[in-house]
């Protein structure tokens, strides 16, 4: 319950990226299917957002930071401000960068939510509901 009222918190904030920051999630969690059984499990999106990590973690300095995306800020500020907001996201102790620490302990609500049975599995079933609800969101702009 909790859960919704924050996701709906953050729904009225700003509507528009909040769709779209779970779209990306939603990409980043179908293409976690690392084994490509059609099912998600808790580890294999757990392993997909280290993957992730250290894609974004330009600078190698161990955390994700605006420093590692000085270029995309200037050429793409909108992809930037979506960064930031996952950054946010995932910085724990609000000190501006996400460690690789911190990205291994942050909470899945994206998981969690699509994960409707709470099985710590995400079927095909699951993924396409998940997937259906943020168009749905997208949609009511
Ligand atoms: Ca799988
Ligand atoms: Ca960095
Ligand atoms: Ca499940």
């Amino acid at each position: 319950m909790k859960k919704m009222m924050l996701a709906a918190a953050a729904l009225l904030a700003a509507p528009a990226a909040y769709a779209q920051s779970q779209g990306d999630g939603m990409k980043m969690l179908a293409a976690a299917d690392s084994n490509g059984d059609g099912v998600v499990t808790r580890d294999e999106y757990a392993r997909a957002r280290a993957a992730n990590f250290a894609r974004m973690d330009r600078n190698r300095d161990g955390a994700v930071s605006k420093a590692d995306f000085k270029r995309l800020a200037r050429f793409k500020p909108e992809a930037a401000s979506r960064l930031d907001t996952l950054i946010a996201a995932m910085d724990a102790n609000k000190d501006g960068q996400a460690t690789r620490a911190e990205f291994e302990a942050a909470p899945m609500p994206l998981f969690d939510s699509a994960d409707a049975n709470g099985d710590g599995r995400i079927d095909a079933n699951e993924m396409a509901a998940a997937k259906a609800r943020i168009d749905a969101m997208k949609q009511q702009r």
